[in-house]
């Protein structure tokens, strides 16, 4: 079975490109799906899966990945109160399982998910992307998390990890993770997947975990899954088959020091998911996310694929995020979710990879 293409959706209602636009992307089987409205710890019910299984099999796509199901906050500090919300996340694997779904993608990011000072940077050619200037975000998380909400609010949605809710009590989850270091952070993770292994084995549903983004601390919150030696502990830690990776390229290469390739080759078993993200870097620290075209950015591309081909790879893939074309902008599309450049990093990826299976065709 060759690599799956996918792409992520964020359901009726809540994305203004529809099922229909996607499916005349060539080689997309698969829709990377979410409960966005969902606050983390809830249980996704039977009947809310079944209401999107609907909408995805009328085009013919499956509803294998799911991204994501949040992590509540009380599990990432280890509270008392963690081992309700962890029967919780073990009833939702079991209502996943019944309708398919074989890997979920989550992060254990404390308080926030990825993180960007500004969401719509010119590229230069006219078109925008995600851009991350290092002096923005230091030390005031409040003035980021207004110009995120500033942008949500306006434009009326919402980003998954940034709920209003939790961001209106900021000062408070910063005070509750006040003890929280790298330490504890992995040994709340531990205790969270040990506790919902055996869930996932009777159901056959793989845990991967999307890489902390950008790959260091901010804001003095620590930040776990950031480099080689960082996956190689997470998987050490909890060495079980269910308890896998989503590796993200263009986190890990925010980092330019990071070889996402090398990454790939060593444990191409324990990926379930991939984002191809390509990323450019500046001299003093910043960096522009840009095109999937391997000379655009610094991420390697083109090894990171040939890596993956060269393992025989067989998981679900998706472009992450593109810039913004033809007309996207604020208010048209999510910020890096729009559907132009996705579109064309499939065609990329796809022309890298079908050369690929050709050259070993003919070897
Ligand atoms: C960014 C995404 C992440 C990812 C979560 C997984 O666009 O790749 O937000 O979905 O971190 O939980």
């Amino acid at each position: 079975m060759p690599m799956q293409m996918t792409f992520r959706w964020y359901g009726e209602g809540n994305d203004k490109i529809s099922l229909q636009d996607i499916k005349q992307i060539p080689g997309v089987t698969g829709i990377v799906w979410a409960l966005h409205d969902k606050m983390p710890g809830e249980v996704w019910t039977v009947e809310e899966i079944a209401k999107v299984k609907e909408q995805l099999d009328k085009y013919g796509f499956h509803m294998d990945v799911v991204e994501s199901v949040n992590v509540h906050d009380d599990i990432k500090i280890g509270l008392p109160t963690r081992d309700g919300y962890i029967e919780n996340y073990k009833t939702t694997i079991r209502n996943l399982a019944k309708f398919g779904v074989k890997v979920i993608c989550y992060n254990f990011m404390p308080i926030f998910d990825w993180t960007r000072s500004d969401l719509f940077h010119p590229v230069g050619d006219g078109s925008t992307a995600l851009y991350y200037q290092k002096d923005m975000i230091q030390d005031d998380y409040n003035a980021m998390a207004a110009y995120i909400l500033g942008f949500t609010e306006k434009f009326t949605l919402s980003f998954p990890g940034w709920e209003p809710e939790r961001m209106a009590k900021l000062d408070e989850l910063f005070r509750l993770y006040k003890d929280v270091d790298h330490e504890k952070l992995w040994a709340n993770l531990r205790y969270f997947l040990e506790a919902i292994m055996p869930t996932c084995e009777e159901t056959g549903i793989k845990m991967a975990i999307h890489m902390d983004d950008p790959p260091w601390d901010i804001f003095g919150l620590p930040r776990l899954l950031v480099d080689e030696p960082s996956i190689d502990k997470f998987l050490r830690m909890v060495d079980h088959p269910c308890n896998c990776l989503t590796l993200c390229s263009g986190s890990l290469n925010a980092n330019p020091d990071t070889n996402v390739a090398d990454i790939v080759r060593k444990h191409c078993d324990r990926i379930a998911f991939a984002h191809i993200r390509n990323v450019k870097h500046f001299e003093n620290g910043d960096f522009s996310e840009a095109s999937h075209r391997d000379c655009d950015g610094d991420t390697g591309i083109l090894e990171i694929l040939r890596a993956y081909h060269d393992s025989g790879y067989e998981g679900y893939i998706r472009p992450d995020h593109g810039r913004h074309l033809w007309g996207e902008g604020p208010g048209t599309v999510r910020p890096g979710y729009g559907l132009y450049d996705r579109a064309l990093g499939i065609m990329y990826m796809l022309g890298v990879w079908d050369m690929l299976d050709r050259l070993k065709e003919n070897q």
